[in-house]
């Protein structure tokens, strides 16, 4: 398999850690969908990363449907619960959690770009009170557990992961770990394994 993709976008970052953990084979391609002879949008319609090419014919894009297509692939380990519902939607809604600070933060680097006479600040304010109550949020939840559900890695530490990857990237003045000492405690647990090493070295 072919996972496309940058070292900047926090989706990819996500579908990636799923690969590592899981051990599933692949080769990873940085491929910004904007350059000039990028495969992108030849694999995927919507010319988004990430986006994994399974064969010649199967491309799986969007990194909800990567995780869950990965995580079925095998057992070690299950990354979305498969019995249980409750548990099942917790995973999910962390996962939905986690991918709405990467979408708002997007929004706001994106907005951060434009000339200032044409950035609009209530979007940017919008966007930033959503990452703040996001993050107040995981925080309640997580608590002083080690893993956001259960008691073993789930897709919702991945996610929660490259989130707060991407706010080191973009936000670094916002500092949550001074905010939320609980959620700095668990990452640096989640940034010793070896999946997020390699997804945060290149
Ligand atoms: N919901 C999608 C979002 C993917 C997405 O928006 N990716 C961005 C990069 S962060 C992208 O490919 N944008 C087009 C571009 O960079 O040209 C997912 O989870 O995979």
């Amino acid at each position: 398999m072919k996972l496309l993709g940058t070292n900047t976008s926090p989706y990819v970052r996500k579908a990636r850690l799923v690969l590592l953990e899981k051990r599933i084979p692949h080769t990873y391609i940085i491929d910004p969908p904007s350059e000039p002879g990028s495969q992108v949008a030849l694999v995927n319609p919507l010319g988004r990363i990430p986006a994994l090419i399974v064969d010649s014919e199967t491309c799986v894009f969007d990194s909800t449907v990567i995780a869950e297509y990965a995580d079925t692939l095998n057992d070690t380990p299950v990354l979305i619960p498969r019995n249980n519902a409750l548990e099942r939607m917790v995973v999910r809604r962390w996962e939905a959690l986690a991918d709405g600070i990467m979408d708002s933060a997007v929004v706001v680097r994106m907005e951060s770009m434009r000339p200032s006479d044409k950035q609009d600040a209530a979007v940017i304010a919008l966007h930033n009170a959503a990452i703040t109550r996001a993050l107040a949020y995981a925080a309640g939840q997580l608590g002083e557990r080690e893993w956001c559900e259960g008691n073993a890695i789930t897709l919702a530490d991945l996610a929660l992961t490259s989130a707060l990857i991407y706010l080191d990237l973009r936000q670094a003045e916002r500092d949550w770990r001074k905010v939320h000492p609980n959620l700095a405690t668990w990452y640096v647990r989640m940034s010793e394994r070896p999946s997020v090493r390699t997804a945060l070295a290149a």
